[in-house]
């Protein structure tokens, strides 16, 4: 099995995030993912809405930027393409193209990734893990999934899609972990502006502790 470069594996899939010691948000009793931004209208849609989209399943690792990485899993979900193409492209204005995207949680937390990455054939909204409904732990209701790209762009507990036609501002991008706009694991885009093998001793220390509060505020006993 080869790992991307700096990556080691760990036993099971821990529950890992900025979240850190926060259990994760209650699931609503009717999720829906808001779409909106740079668009003619802005629409909701519904777990009905998304159940009649072709599914797709996706067996990756999944790798933190931290350093450590989850192998083997095998994802269920809907292709963030087969999203956009049915039901972001009507809304776009015929002389404005996207650039970014921005994708929310419930917890709050954001990632933004470039259009072009999102629609890689691997980004997936999933809703579904290793055969089970997705747990609490790991995103539910639905949570991104792109496995080529460094775990924090994967936003669980997915709530809002928006879409942009420059950089949204970002509040990190001076902080000492400001993460790579494209954050691509086999080319070790882990910082914004440190070379990717200079900050793995670094990151590898905050693998312990996060992990460990994580697990605290777990909603399921560990795998
Ligand atoms: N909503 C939300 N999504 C998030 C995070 C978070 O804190 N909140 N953390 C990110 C990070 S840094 C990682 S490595 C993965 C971890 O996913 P897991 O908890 O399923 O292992 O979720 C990402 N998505
Ligand atoms: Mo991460």
């Amino acid at each position: 099995m080869t790992l991307p470069p700096g990556q080691r594996a760990v036993d099971g899939f821990p529950r890992f995030g900025a979240h850190l010691h926060h259990p994760p948000p209650p699931v609503p009793a009717d999720p829906v993912i808001e779409i909106g931004g740079a668009l003619t209208e802005a629409i909701t849609l519904s777990a009905t809405d998304l159940a009649k989209l072709p599914r797709k399943e996706l067996g990756a690792d999944f790798h933190c930027v931290a350093g450590w990485s989850a192998t083997g899993l095998l994802w269920e979900g809907v292709a963030f393409k087969t999203l956009y193409r049915m039901h972001v492209e009507p809304l776009l204005e015929s002389d404005t193209s996207m650039s970014h995207i921005v994708f929310e949680g419930l917890d709050g937390y954001r990632s933004v990734v470039l259009l072009e990455d999102a629609l890689a054939d691997d980004v997936l909204i999933a809703d579904r893990l290793d055969g089970r409904p997705l747990d609490t732990d790991h995103g539910a209701p639905v949570r991104l999934v792109s496995p080529s790209q460094y775990g924090f762009v994967s936003t669980k507990h997915l709530c809002r899609i928006e879409f942009h036609t420059s950089e949204p501002p970002d509040p990190d991008r001076w902080s000492p972990l400001a993460a790579h706009r494209r954050a691509r694991v086999w080319r070790e885009e882990r910082h914004r502006h440190l070379p990717g093998r200079v900050v793995r001793p670094v990151y590898r220390v905050l693998i312990g502790p996060i992990r460990a509060l994580s697990a605290r505020g777990s909603h399921t006993s560990p795998r």
